[in-house]
Parts: C-alpha cells; structure tokens; sequence
C-alpha cells in the first residue's frame, strides 16, 4: 500500500479518532505506545491494522519475503520440565517413551544433507539431564568439523539456562564457550509469555522472563543474534501480550541482537491444556499485524508455516510478515505432535517460491543472517536455482 492510499484510508469517515492517531503514528514511523497496541487488539477492524502492519513491512522490505534452506536436529524429547502447553516433550521419569538421538546418529542427520545447499542447521529439543554442556559443545565441534559453512542456530534459552547452572557456569561463559565450540546464533523459543502469573500457570518450572531475556542480552553483548517468540492464543490476554512485546522492544534498543520476531500460535492436541480452544484466523493475523506496528524496531517477522499451515501462512504475508523460515524437512515434531495441520513438514524450495509467488510477493532466499543469497525474480534462472 503506498503513502497516498493509506492516508485515505486513515481519514476514511468509519476510522475512530483513536484509530486515526495511531495510523498517523504509522504514517510518521513514529513509535507507537502500549495503550495503542492495546486499542489496536482490542477495537481496530482488521482490514485497518493489517493495512497499516502491510504498510510497514513494505517500508522495510518492499514485497521481498525471505526463506532459507535448512533442516532440524531435535536430540531429544525427554525433558525434566512440564510446561502445560507441550505435545512432544515425554518427562525424565518416562524416558523409555521418548527419543535421545546419539552424537552417531545426529552426525549422520547431519551428513545426509551432504552435497546439498542447506545453510542453516536448527537444533532444540527437550532439556534433558544427561545431554550437557560438554556433549552439546562437542557435537557442534563435530558438526563443524564436518561443514564449516553451515550456521548453527541452537538451543532455547530454556534449554541454555538449565545447561549452564548444571555445569556451573555463569551465562556469559556458558555461551562464550558453545560460541567456540560453533554456535552461531540463538533460536526464539522458551519466551511463551513472560507475564510470572501466566507463566506460572503454562510453565512454571522453566527459566523465568529476566533469565530467559538476560540470556539474549548476553548473547547479543558476545556479538551472537537471535530471534524472540511469543506463544499467543491461550490463556493469555491482550494486556500480557503487549507487556511481552514492551520487554522486547526494550531489550532490542540496549543491544540491537535480534533478527526476527515469531509469534507461535498455541495448538491444543494431546497437551494438558486441550481444553483451551485455539484461536481463530482473524485473531491470528490480528496477532501478526500488531507485532509488526509495534516492534518498530525488529527488522523482520516471521510466519512458521509448519505451525500455521502454508494457507495461513501464506495470508500472514499480507498483515506484516516478510519471513517464512525455511524449507525444513520432516525431523520437526514440536508441531506436528501438538496438532498443527502440517504432519510432515518440508517444502521444496520450489514449492515455498510458489507459495510466495501466489501472495504478489518477491521470494528471496537468505542465511541466517539475512544475507541475501537469490533473488526469485526471473522464472528461467530461478528454475535452475531452485533445484541446485
Ligand atoms: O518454545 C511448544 C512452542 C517453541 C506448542 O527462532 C508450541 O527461528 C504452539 O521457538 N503450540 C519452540 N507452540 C519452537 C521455536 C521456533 C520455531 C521455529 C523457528 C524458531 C526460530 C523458533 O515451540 C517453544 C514453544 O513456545 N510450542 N508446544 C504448542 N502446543
Ligand atoms: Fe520441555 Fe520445551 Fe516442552 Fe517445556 S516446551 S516441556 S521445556 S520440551
């Protein structure tokens, strides 16, 4: 939406006067406050927010959408935390039911992708006693033994925090030292909802928000990136997702570290929360949208479409999301164990083109980072591209 038609729209007659402030604010790139996240949450037409959020990504990224080509590790799903919300994880006391992955048999995921042009390698899991600091420190060594080029983004925070207090180690030196052993940047997940009331009700025996947010902090000052999530459509309301964005925002004015913002849409089968409905596509891309007019200062957004479904993922493209993670393959479980549409989810890279394609959008591949690998504008080479 260029300048023109969003000021007409802003000065539409059905536009409240508080509406039309905050579209200003847009307007001006002028940050806006928690009460009008709050008013956009809570009485602003979709079709206005969306607008405004498209209007944004568009300053930032013109119709370009990004993706990158990468797989996961999950080592294990045994985990000695029992957040509420959780499919996949089998606790510590029933391990027999779950899965532990050997340094053999993560080398060997690994090494399947030999010869291929993956650039990303994305590594969580459950946090389990016996898989620690030192074998995680040396299956990057592996990993990177075997493929220097391959950026390691790995381990939550959650999966962090418990890592260094078993080994003893402050969090600066628990991430200096996997920072040598290879480790390239930090995924989002872990943050849920740092409100301690709703935490305590969803997970209340992981990391707390000031633990989970100093980790980041800390990464950032070692000159690591990361990306920040936010789990919405629960028990949560508005009020605390706007609270968990503020913290955020904050965060990223001290250190300017993170890449991307994630907002995870709860998904209710097999978890001790299957009572709570899920949310619905409108309060969906609702979420989407004012993530983008708030967090002002986050460069990307992005949409995990083995979460949303590709259909849903496909419209966030339209209400401020200019990332849609990667091609993946089929070793992510976290979803598909708690419902999500997605079962086994990969993509091709032409498939993920396409999909972008048919949104009016520009597919362009990145690494991690953002550096911008190819460019999906002319159908000939592209072609060839997407195959290699
Ligand atoms: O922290 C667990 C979420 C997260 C459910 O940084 C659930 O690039 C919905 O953070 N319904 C882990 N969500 C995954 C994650 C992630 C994924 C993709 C990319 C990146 C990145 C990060 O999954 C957990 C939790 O918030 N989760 N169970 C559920 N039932
Ligand atoms: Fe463990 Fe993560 Fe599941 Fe919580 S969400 S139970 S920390 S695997």
């Amino acid at each position: 939406m260029n300048r023109s038609a969003l000021e007409a729209l802003i000065n539409d007659s059905a536009i409240s006067d508080e509406l039309k402030l905050i579209g200003e604010k847009v307007l001006a790139g002028t940050r806006i406050s928690d009460e009008d996240a709050l008013v956009l949450f809570e009485s602003s037409p979709l079709s206005y927010t969306g607008a405004l959020a498209n209007y944004i990504r568009e300053q930032k990224h013109g119709l370009k959408t990004y993706f990158n080509r990468n797989f996961h590790i999950e080592p294990t799903n045994v985990c000695v935390f029992s957040c509420a919300f959780c499919s996949y994880s089998r606790l510590y006391a029933k391990r027999e039911e779950g899965w532990e992955l050997s340094m053999d048999q993560m080398m060997d995921l690994v090494k399947a992708y030999d010869g291929k042009p993956i650039t990303e390698v994305h590594i969580v899991g459950g946090v389990h006693p016996k898989m620690d600091i030192r074998f995680f420190a040396s299956l990057l060594q592996s990993i990177k033994a075997h493929r220097p080029d391959l950026h390691i983004k790995g381990f939550t925070a959650v999966e962090l925090d418990y890592m260094f207090r078993k080994a003893k180690l402050s969090r600066q030196e628990g991430l200096q030292l996997l920072k040598d052993a290879g480790l390239d940047s930090i995924p989002g997940g872990g943050a849920e909802i740092f409100d301690p009331e709703i935490r305590k009700q969803i997970c209340a025996d992981k990391v707390d928000a000031a633990g989970w947010l100093d980790i980041h902090a800390t990464a950032h000052r070692l000159g690591m990136h990361s990306n920040a999530t936010l789990l919405f459509g629960h028990i949560e309301s508005y009020s605390h997702r706007v609270d968990h964005m503020r913290r955020l925002r904050e965060l990223q004015d001290e250190t300017g570290g993170y890449n991307t913002f994630i907002p995870l849409k709860f998904r209710n089968q097999d978890n001790d929360m299957s009572d709570v409905k899920e949310s619905t596509i409108i309060e969906d891309m609702k979420m989407y949208a004012v993530s983008r007019i708030y967090l002002d200062n986050f460069p990307h957004m992005k949409a995990y479409w083995p979460m949303l479904g590709r259909q849903n993922a496909q419209l966030t493209l339209s209400f401020g999301v200019n990332d849609m993670d990667g091609t993946i393959d089929d070793s992510t479980r976290i979803y598909s164990m708690a419902g999500s549409e997605e079962k086994n989810p990969a993509m091709s890279t032409n498939e993920l083109v396409n999909l972008i394609r048919q949104s009016g959008k520009i597919a362009v591949e990145r690494d991690t980072l953002y550096n911008e690998i190819h460019v999906f504008d002319s159908p000939a080479a592209d072609e060839l591209w997407a195959k290699n």
